[in-house]
C-alpha cells in the first residue's frame, strides 16, 4: 500500500507543467496593469517549484505589429531599435519585480521566425490555408496599407469612437479594418482610399469542430469570462481571419514577398519559441501529450488563447500541446477609473521603482488587489492602507516581535513546548486548494488571515507577563510562534520572496520548500537577530506621489529618464506641479507660408499669408527682428489653428505659428517634409477641434530640445516624420 501510494506521487511530481504570461508588446514601458498578468504568473511557478513540480515558465516580449511600428515611427527610430531599447526596459523591470522566467524570450527571435514559418507551411500542406482578394485600406498620403493600429474610426457595434482596425478596445469586439465607420490613418489622419490586395487566410470553419471537440475535453477548469467568450465565438460561427499583413516589419510568408505574418499568428508561437530559444529539451516540453499547459493573460486576450492559437496547433497537425488551464485577469483601474495605455495615464513599472518602496511592499498590493474575479483600482490611498495595516501591522509585527522576544528572553534559543496548543492545519489545506485552483488573491487573503491567527495567540499567551510569571506557559507559545512564522515564510514565498528569505535568515533557515510545513524548528534551534521585515509608509510620501502623478503624468509620455536624456528644459517642466497640459486641445496643422509683408502698425509684426492644404488664412506673428521675410516665404511651418481668431493691432490674425526661444534667438517649428494641411500628432492622440483661447494654450508646454519638438518627452510629428525646430534653438515653445 504504502510503495503504491509513494509510486503514484512519484508520477504525479514528474508530470510536466509549462506556465506562460502573455507576451507584452515592447511599444512602451510597462504599466501596473500589465505587470499584474506577468506577476501571476511568477507567483504560481514560484507555487509549483516550493512543491517540486516539474515546471518551466515562459515569458518574453511581443515585438511585431504595428503597436512597434507606430511607435517607432513617433520616436523617429527603426521597429529594430524600438524593440531593442524596450526589451531592455522590459527585461529589467520585470526582475526588479523579482518576476523570474526560467524561459524569456522576444517574439523577433530566429527561432519564432523558423517555428511561425514552419507551422503556416503545415497549416497550408494540411489544407487550411486560403488565399483571398479583399478590399484593404490605403492611406495615400502615407504611401501604405493600413493595417490593425495604423487605423482608427468608430466601432460598428458600441460606436465608440477611437476603436482601433483589429478590435475595439471599448467592447472588445474583433474588427477588420473595413469595418470601422469614419476610418482615419492615425499617423496623418487622412481618410483611406479602399485598395485591392490578396491576403492569406486561416479557414476558422474547417477547424471548427475539431476546435469544439477539444474544447469540451478542457473548460471545466477555465474561468467563467474564458468559457463565455469562447463560446460565443463558436456560436456565432467561426469565420476565416487573415494572418498577414502588407507591412515590411515582421515575420516574412514564406512564397509571399512583401507580406508578413499578423503578429498575432507569430506571437504566441512565441511561447514555444522562447522555450526553443532557452532549452535544448523544448519539445520534451511542447511536443509531449502529458505536459499541462497552464496560461495567464488578460481578459482581452481570451480568443486568441482558445481559439486562435489552438487552431493554428491542431491544423498545423505536428503534435503541439493545447492549453489545459486559462487563468484570465480582469483589468486593474487606476485611481478615478481612468487607466490608459494610449494617454499613458496611471502608474508605471519604473515610476513604481523609482519610489524606492521595495518591490515585495509592491507585489503585496497588487496582488492583494489583483483583479481576479473583477475589475480592481489602484489607488495610492488603498496602497497606503494595505501596506500599514496588514504588512506592517500584522505579518512584520507578528515576526518581528516574536523573534525580538526570542534574542531578548531565549537568548536567541528556541524554547520547548509543554503542549500542542495551536493548529493550523485547516488553514493550510485551504490555501493550498486556492493556490492549486490559481485563486491567488483568496490564497494570500488566507495567509494573512492565519498571520493574524497567530497575532491574536501571541496576545492571548501574553509572552511579555508569563515569562516572569507561568514560564512553561511562555515556552509554549513562543515554540508554537516560531514554528507558525517558519511556515508563514514558506506559504508567503511566492508573493513575497524577498520578505520570505529575509525571515528564514532571522530564523536561521535556508530556502525552505512546502514539505517544511511539516517539520518543526526544534527546541534548542538558535536564530539570528530580529530585524524589521517593512518600513511604515508615511502619509507625506503618499500624499506627494498621488500630486505627482496626477500632474506630471496625465495624458503623459513614456517615463523621460529611462528613455531620454532630461535636459534641464525639460527637468523644469516636470518639477512643475502645473503639469505639461492637455496636447489634444491643440488642433496644430502643417502649413506652407505663401507671402511675407510687415504689419503697417506695428513694427515687430509679419503678416503671413499661409496654405492649410483646403484653405488659405492670415496669421499675425512676431518674427520681423527674427527672420527676412523671404527666408519664411515657402518654409512648412506649424500653426494652432483652433485657436479664437483675433485682431493684431488692426490685422486679422487667424491661427498662431510655432516658434521656440532662446537667450533671445527665435526658431520657427517646420515640418518641411509634410504635406500643407497635415495633422500635428504626439502618441497618436487625435485633436479635439473645438475652439480654443490663448490661455488655454499656454497650459500645453511643448519644449524645443536637440532640434526637435516635444509635448512631455513625446516627440511631436508630422505624417509619422519628426518635426524640427529651425536654427536648433532649445527652449520654450510658443
Ligand atoms: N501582446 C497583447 C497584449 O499585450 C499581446 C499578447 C500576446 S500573447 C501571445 O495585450
Ligand atoms: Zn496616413
Amino acid at each position: 500500500m504504502a510503495k503504491k501510494a509513494a509510486k503514484k506521487t512519484a508520477k504525479k511530481n514528474d508530470e510536466k507543467i509549462v506556465v506562460t504570461s502573455a507576451l507584452p508588446y515592447v511599444n512602451n514601458v510597462p504599466h501596473l496593469g500589465t505587470l499584474i498578468c506577468v506577476l501571476s504568473a511568477d507567483v504560481y511557478t514560484r507555487y509549483l517549484k516550493l512543491r517540486n513540480k516539474n515546471v518551466i515558465s515562459v515569458l518574453g516580449t511581443d515585438e511585431h505589429g504595428t503597436t512597434t511600428e507606430v511607435k517607432a515611427q513617433e520616436l523617429g527610430i527603426t521597429p529594430q531599435e524600438c524593440v531593442d531599447r524596450y526589451f531592455k526596459i522590459h527585461k529589467e523591470l520585470y526582475e526588479w519585480f523579482e518576476c523570474y522566467f526560467d524561459c524569456f524570450g522576444r517574439t523577433s527571435s530566429k527561432e519564432n521566425h523558423e517555428i511561425s514559418k514552419d507551422i503556416f507551411v503545415k497549416l497550408q500542406k494540411n489544407g487550411y490555408i486560403i488565399e483571398r482578394e479583399i478590399e484593404q485600406l490605403f492611406c495615400t498620403a502615407c504611401n501604405k496599407f493600413l493595417a490593425d493600429r495604423f487605423i482608427e474610426g468608430k466601432c460598428p457595434h458600441c460606436k465608440y469612437e477611437k476603436a482601433r482596425g483589429d478590435q475595439c478596445d471599448n467592447c472588445s469586439k474583433l474588427l477588420n479594418p473595413t469595418d470601422l465607420l469614419d476610418a482615419r490613418c492615425i499617423v496623418c489622419h487622412n481618410k483611406p482610399i479602399v485598395k485591392k490586395s490578396n491576403h492569406l487566410f486561416i479557414d476558422l470553419p474547417k477547424l471548427q469542430p475539431q476546435l469544439e471537440s477539444w474544447i469540451k475535453t478542457v473548460e471545466k477548469t477555465w474561468s467563467q469570462n474564458a468559457k463565455t467568450t469562447t463560446h460565443g465565438w463558436l456560436k456565432q460561427g467561426l469565420k476565416e481571419r487573415a494572418i498577414t499583413r502588407d507591412l515590411k516589419w515582421g515575420i516574412p510568408v514564406p512564397g509571399y514577398p512583401g507580406k508578413v505574418f499578423y503578429s498575432w499568428f507569430d506571437a504566441p508561437i512565441g511561447y514555444i519559441s522562447i522555450t526553443k530559444e532557452t532549452r535544448k529539451d523544448w519539445q520534451d516540453w511542447w511536443k509531449n501529450k502529458e505536459t499541462k499547459l497552464v496560461q495567464f493573460m488578460g481578459k482581452d486576450n481570451i480568443p486568441f488563447h482558445t481559439i486562435l492559437f489552438p487552431a493554428f496547433l491542431i491544423g498545423a497537425d505536428d503534435g503541439y500541446i493545447l492549453v489545459r488551464e486559462l487563468s484570465v485577469n480582469e483589468y486593474l483601474n487606476y485611481e478615478s477609473g481612468k487607466f490608459s495605455k494610449s494617454l499613458n495615464q496611471g502608474v508605471f513599472c519604473d515610476d513604481a521603482k523609482n519610489t524606492g518602496i521595495p518591490a515585495d511592499v509592491w507585489r503585496y498590493y497588487l496582488l492583494m488587489n489583483r483583479p481576479e474575479e473583477s475589475d480592481a483600482l489602484f489607488t495610492w490611498d488603498g496602497f497606503l492602507e494595505k501596506t500599514n495595516n496588514e504588512l506592517v501591522a500584522n505579518l512584520g509585527n507578528l515576526v518581528n516581535r516574536t523573534l525580538f522576544f526570542i534574542n531578548k528572553y531565549y537568548d536567541s534559543v528556541v524554547p520547548h513546548a509543554h503542549e500542542k496548543n495551536l493548529s493550523y492545519d485547516a488553514e493550510v489545506k485551504k490555501i493550498e486548494t486556492l493556490l492549486d485552483a490559481i485563486k491567488l488573491k483568496e490564497a494570500l487573503k488566507e495567509i494573512m488571515l492565519l498571520s493574524k491567527k497567530a497575532n491574536a495567540y501571541f496576545q492571548e499567551h501574553e509572552p511579555w507577563k508569563t515569562i516572569t510569571s507561568d514560564k512553561k506557559r511562555a515556552d509554549t507559545a513562543l515554540f508554537h510562534l516560531v514554528n507558525l512564522i517558519k511556515d508563514l515564510s514558506i506559504l508567503i514565498h511566492p508573493y513575497l520572496p524577498q520578505t520570505s528569505a529575509q525571515i528564514q535568515q532571522q530564523l536561521h533557515l535556508k530556502a525552505l520548500s512546502w514539505n517544511d510545513l511539516k517539520k518543526p524548528v526544534p527546541a534548542g534551534h538558535k536564530i539570528n537577530t530580529a530585524a524589521l521585515l517593512f518600513k511604515k509608509l508615511e502619509e507625506k510620501q503618499i500624499q506627494r506621489f498621488k500630486e505627482q502623478f496626477a500632474g506630471k503624468k496625465a495624458a503623459s509620455g513614456e517615463n523621460a529618464a529611462s528613455l531620454q536624456k532630461t535636459t534641464s528644459v525639460e527637468k523644469s517642466y516636470t518639477a512643475d506641479k502645473t503639469g505639461v497640459g492637455d496636447f489634444s486641445i491643440l488642433d496644430i496643422k502643417v502649413a506652407k507660408v505663401l507671402s511675407v509683408s510687415d504689419h503697417p502698425n506695428a513694427e515687430k509684426l509679419y503678416v503671413l499669408q499661409i496654405d492649410l492644404g483646403n484653405e488659405q488664412r492670415q496669421i499675425v506673428a512676431g518674427l520681423r527682428e527674427h527672420y527676412a521675410a523671404e527666408d519664411l516665404t515657402g518654409k512648412h511651418i506649424l500653426v494652432v489653428t483652433n485657436l479664437e481668431p483675433a485682431k493684431l493691432r488692426g490685422e486679422a490674425s487667424n491661427g498662431m505659428l510655432l516658434a521656440a526661444e532662446q537667450n533671445g534667438t527665435v526658431g520657427v517649428l517646420l515640418a518641411e517634409h509634410a504635406a500643407s494641411g497635415m495633422q500635428i500628432t504626439v502618441n497618436n492622440i487625435a485633436p479635439q477641434t473645438k475652439q480654443i483661447k490663448y490661455a488655454d494654450f499656454l497650459q500645453v508646454k511643448i519644449i524645443a530640445q536637440q532640434g526637435r519638438a516635444f509635448w512631455n518627452t513625446l516627440a511631436l510629428t508630422a505624417g509619422g516624420k519628426p518635426v524640427t525646430v529651425d536654427k536648433n534653438v532649445e527652449g520654450l515653445v510658443h
